[in-house]
């Protein structure tokens, strides 16, 4: 009996490799990151446990005895991994009347924890994953029910502006360095400039230094109207003198959790006007707790939408997905880099599946 790592750039092409030295009766025992010493052989390791019969290669890391160890004990062996492997599946899936875990439900499971979705949202998934499977637990019936469900929980809407509104007036609120200001700008040039719309766009974050310059640089090189407000009045004052249809974005200070006080004038003022459509923009590399924590304190500015930016930075989408799944409001945009307007795409429910299954790394679409 041995354990064998397997390693590749994700979890499914790492046990692919495996099952095809070891066959389909090999034992999964766990998955995960690789660790640091490791990387240069792939992002991701499988450990399957495996009889010594008929494998060539030097395994990694024998355990119990060597190959000539006597099938008693290699029994023994193969059913405590096999008990830990259900028992932990069984709590992972902890529903009531949760089915009996089959391996390949386990290995879904496996999938959902190393691209770091959230525990709660991993086990929903597997139930329901598990029920539309109808206990055809067949590897493509499975990813397939698998991405179903992903794309349930998702909601999209990336409309500019607040319905029925002939001027649409788009605010971006977020904590600070999240790329509001980025954002705000390539949306104005796709949207406005490209799109043909009459656009300017206004900034409220006006007492740092040289915040308002940013983006008065950004939207001069782009021929994109600015205008710096530096009260709420004034900003009021803006907006009503134009209502003549076209495209309005308001950029706003990013606000630390120190700072919210500071936003509460303008937050309470987006609140009671109902043309004024609020996204809020996080990065994809902030932690679950993060992302939760900036929604919670955000709440106050009425936010309907949420932009996810620096999708190039990082392979794992866990917890976009799962702050997602879990608030159940939409994605309006995500963003990919820094390239002004390029990096910008309206989000989809694909893409998004196909990001947190996959790291985007191939389509996320319902296997044949
Ligand atoms: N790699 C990458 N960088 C990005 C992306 N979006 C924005 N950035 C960079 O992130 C940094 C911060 O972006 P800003 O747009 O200034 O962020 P902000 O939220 O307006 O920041 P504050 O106004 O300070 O709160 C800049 O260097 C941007 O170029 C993205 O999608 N990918
Ligand atoms: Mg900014």
């Amino acid at each position: 009996m041995y354990l064998k790592s397997y390693f590749s750039s994700s979890v499914e092409a790492a046990m692919a490799l495996a099952r095809k030295e070891l066959g389909p009766e090999a034992m999964l025992v766990s998955s995960r990151k690789s660790p640091s010493e490791s990387l240069h052989l792939g992002q991701y390791e499988v450990v399957f446990a495996e009889d010594s019969a008929g494998i060539a290669e030097p395994v990694r890391h024998p355990i119990g005895r060597a190959p000539s160890a006597d099938h008693s004990q290699f029994a023994d062996i193969r059913s405590q991994l096999a008990g830990i492997r259900t028992a932990i599946a069984n709590a992972n899936l902890s529903a009531p009347n949760a089915p009996d875990v089959s391996p390949e439900l386990a290995e879904i499971q496996h999938t959902l924890d190393a691209q770091e979705i959230d525990g709660e949202v991993a086990r929903d998934l597997l139930h329901s994953v598990s029920e539309r499977a109808r206990g055809d637990h067949s590897r493509v019936r499975l990813q397939n029910a698998l991405i179903a469900e992903m794309s349930l929980r998702i909601k999209v809407d990336s409309r500019l502006g607040r319905e029925g509104q002939s001027s649409r007036i788009v605010a971006l609120v977020g904590p600070p360095g999240r790329g509001k200001t980025t954002t705000l700008i390539k949306l104005a040039a796709r949207y406005g400039i490209a799109g043909r719309v009459p656009v300017r766009v206004l900034s409220t974050d006006t007492l740092r230094i040289a915040a308002a310059d940013q983006m008065r640089v950004y939207a001069a090189i782009l021929g994109i109207r600015f205008q710096a407000v530096n009260t709420v009045p004034s900003l009021a004052q803006e907006l009503d003198s134009e209502r003549g249809g076209g495209l309005t974005f308001i950029d706003t200070a990013g606000l630390g959790r120190a700072e919210m006080e500071e936003g509460t004038e303008l937050a309470r003022y987006f609140a009671e006007r109902n043309d004024v459509d609020v996204h809020l923009a996080l990065s994809v590399d902030m932690k679950l707790a993060d992302i939760r924590s900036a929604m919670e304190r955000y709440r106050i500015f009425r936010p309907s939408k949420f932009i996810f930016t620096g999708i190039d930075g990082t392979e794992s989408f866990g917890a976009m997905f799962s702050a997602a799944a879990l608030c159940q409001q939409p994605v309006s945009f995500i963003t990919t880099g820094q390239q002004i307007p390029e990096d910008l795409e309206p989000a989809t429910v694909q893409r998004i599946v196909d990001l947190a299954l996959n790291g985007g790394r191939k389509q996320a679409s319902a296997a044949a």
